[in-house]
């Protein structure tokens, strides 16, 4: 019997081995512009497929349920210290299985059930395991928002200063994941502290922008940051914990385990490592630099051909297109885009309506196709056809969706991510 199955794929299961395959010409052959996608290092595909998959592991370095950890264990403490120095503190668990995992296991550390939340509107940039009802954070917690300005599509600190005066919450959340601009972590530590309220910074779009250097790091301002480790950052899925003090460090440690995760997924842990190291060199910081000029680039273009985008811009790698005043929603958008090799999605707009079928916005960033090579010229090229095909236009419709088909293969030829 061959209980090992040594098969290749290709011979044991064809459907999942053409699956991946097809996958990979996909990638190969579509320009990336969803902000929470990016394109790993062969280290970290490398890590992800390794044996250490195999490996049972409870607890944390020196501490374990089981045996047999020595080499997992050197493998957890590296992420650990390479994650600290990163971002320039002295906590972090490396073990979140996810982003909203992290988050979890936050609310888990620090509130009881019922207590109040203040983050930001999901509409105005926010995530759902920042207290939506449809996650378990709005439905154990008593959950408020707060908003950008209508008018201009920023953060008005006044406006949540003022807010977080009459919900009185016990834990306020910065960050989000559709909000393009930097966030002043200073004011937010402060509105938090002048209601006595912890400060959870989730920096899961940003966190390779704070690790290059190019964004402000809200490690020394709050009391816990969160991330993800798969888009800025550039590694595998997954998330982090990370604080300036070990403060919370038993609080914090029992929720991810065994708060609200068993065994560690070692093969990700690896794979975490790989990617803070390779974040940790010099050349990532030139990637960041890329990053935000690439998206400043893909901005101004698609506001100089009458694209609106919220806020008017962006401070980061990401850019949110409002297409509220035409005749198109962003599923229309998204498909129109696909329809060419251009990958993005929908997304709502602030104060937009809650029907993702009706939202108005798009979302789109820099980051995975900067990974591919792509600099200003090629964004702004991509900018343009992005805008020939949302406006309504005097060409011939079918010309302009044949030559903007045409021109992202030449892209995609041009700037190949894997070798045949
Ligand atoms: N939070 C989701 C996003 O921003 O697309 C997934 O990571």
């Amino acid at each position: 019997m061959d209980y090992f199955f040594t098969a290749s794929m290709d011979d044991s299961d064809i459907v999942i081995a053409n699956a991946l395959n097809d996958e990979k010409e996909r990638q190969q052959n579509q320009i990336e512009l969803i902000a929470s996608e990016n394109i790993v290092s062969q280290s970290v595909l490398d890590a992800l497929g390794h044996q250490i998959t195999n490996k049972t592991l409870e607890g944390y370095p020196g501490t374990r349920f089981h045996r047999g950890g020595k080499y997992a264990d050197i493998i957890e403490q590296t992420a650990i210290d390479r994650a600290c120095e990163l971002f320039q503190c002295d906590y972090a668990n490396v073990q979140p299985h996810s982003g909203s995992q992290a988050n979890l296991s936050v609310f888990l550390a620090l509130l009881n059930p019922g207590d109040k939340i203040l983050s930001l509107d999901l509409a105005s940039g926010g995530h759902l395991s920042h207290g939506y009802e449809a996650n378990i954070s709005g439905q154990w917690f008593n959950s408020h928002h707060y908003l950008v300005d209508r008018k201009t599509g920023i953060l008005d600190y006044e406006k949540i200063e003022l807010r977080a005066a009459s919900v009185r919450p016990k834990l306020i959340i910065a960050g989000g994941s559709a909000y393009p601009r930097q966030i002043d972590f200073e004011r937010m530590a402060f509105i938090a502290k002048k209601v006595d309220a912890l400060l959870l910074v989730d920096m899961a779009h940003t966190a390779g922008l704070v690790a290059g250097g190019v964004h402000p790091s809200p490690v020394a301002h709050a009391d816990i940051v969160t991330c993800t480790t798969t888009k800025t950052l550039r590694g595998p899925r997954g998330g982090l914990l990370l604080s300036k003090n070990k403060k919370w460090l038993k609080q914090l440690n029992s929720a991810v385990f065994p708060g609200i995760q068993g065994s560690l997924h070692t093969q990700i842990i690896a794979a975490k490592a790989v990617c803070l190291g390779e974040a940790l060199r010099p050349e990532f910081k030139l990637y960041t630099r890329q990053i935000l000029s690439n998206a400043a680039q893909l901005a101004n273009t698609l506001l100089d051909c009458g694209i609106k985008l919220v806020s008017q811009g962006t401070d980061t790698h990401l850019v949110l297109l409002d297409l509220s005043g035409t005749d198109m929603t962003g599923k229309m958008a998204e498909d129109i885009l696909e329809s060419v090799n251009i990958t993005s999605n929908k997304n709502p707009v602030p104060f937009d309506q809650k029907n993702p079928g009706k939202w108005r916005g798009l979302r789109l960033g820099a980051a995975a196709a900067t990974t591919r090579g792509f600099a200003e010229k090629e964004f702004k090229e991509i900018g343009e056809i992005i805008a020939g095909l949302l406006l309504p236009s005097e060409f011939h419709e079918n010309k302009l969706f044949l030559d903007a088909k045409r021109i992202v293969q030449k892209l995609c030829q041009d700037f190949p991510i894997y070798q045949k």
